[in-house]
């Protein structure tokens, strides 16, 4: 499947790393359609007015509905090249980066990835016109999306970790595959620390077992890391576990590691 993104803002020259690093390269090899269009073009008015002041009073500025519509509507008459038959429902699926929105995860990023076209409307002031969401919904499948609990200026910077998240995942971007099976997240799990040479730097030891040549012991090892690691830097992670990912060892290194970080009697399992 070759990829669609369409990205809709006031700042193109934010979105210009995506021509960089990984992809860039997907993009250059046509992996990823990735297109940039500036939402002033859809303007008609000398000041090429984007804003307005919001109905009801309060603070800051709220973007005008006609000018969403029409760079939606010429993104919709852009078809992608391609239209995959095994997708259900045809609409694309329409994101706006929204501090109000539901979070995006690495699930979110796994699911985005299989969508062969995503359009990305960046707000900035206090966000778009809400009968702007209401009209796409006819036309996209519509998902208001956060990037986390803090609040940025606009959607670019959002857009910009959104489609890196999720581009990485697509087949053929990264260069090793593997390397996407055990990392941070795809278990559930904070990563294991990595080490390289030299094995004494500057006094500092790399772990013994690492150079042990015994496999099964490193694995065994680094789950344990991985458990301590997200017990201690991320406990929610460790609660929202389903119980059968782990295994008599796994609980036993979280109740040691629950025992000697102070939480007396925190069971991190209960
Ligand atoms: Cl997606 N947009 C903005 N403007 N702020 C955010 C965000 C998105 N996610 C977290 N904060």
């Amino acid at each position: 499947m070759r990829h669609r993104y369409d990205v809709v803002s006031i700042f193109t020259e934010y979105l210009a790393p995506l021509e960089l690093s990984l992809i860039g390269k997907a993009r250059r090899a046509g992996l990823l359609d990735l297109r940039v269009h500036d939402l002033r073009e859809h303007t008609h008015d000398r000041h090429r007015t984007v804003d307005d002041t919001p109905y009801g009073g309060g603070a800051g500025m709220v973007m005008k509905p006609e000018p969403w519509a029409e760079a939606l509507e010429a993104i919709l008459d852009e078809p992608a090249d391609s239209t995959d038959p095994a997708q259900p429902d045809p609409r694309p699926l329409l994101i706006v980066p929204s501090p109000a929105g539901e979070v995006f995860t690495q699930r979110t990023a796994e699911a985005w990835a299989q969508e062969e076209h995503l359009v990305f409307a960046c707000g900035r002031y206090e966000g778009i016109d809400e009968r702007v969401l209401e009209w796409a919904a006819e036309r996209f499948r519509v998902r208001p999306v956060s990037i986390g609990d803090y609040v940025l200026n606009g959607g670019e910077v959002a857009v910009m970790a959104m489609i890196e998240a999720v581009a990485r995942l697509l087949p053929g971007v990264i260069g090793n595959p593997a390397s996407l099976v055990e990392e941070s997240h795809a278990e559930g799990l904070l990563e294991y620390p990595v080490y390289t040479k030299p094995a004494d730097w500057r006094g500092r030891e790399v772990p013994q077992v690492l150079l042990t040549g015994n496999h099964a012991l490193i694995a065994r090892t680094r789950r344990d890391w991985q458990l301590r690691r997200t017990l201690e830097r991320r406990p929610d992670l460790i609660q929202a576990l389903p119980p059968q990912r782990l295994d008599a060892r796994d609980r036993t290194v979280l109740e040691e590691a629950a025992r000697d970080t102070g939480g007396e009697d925190a069971d991190p399992l209960s």
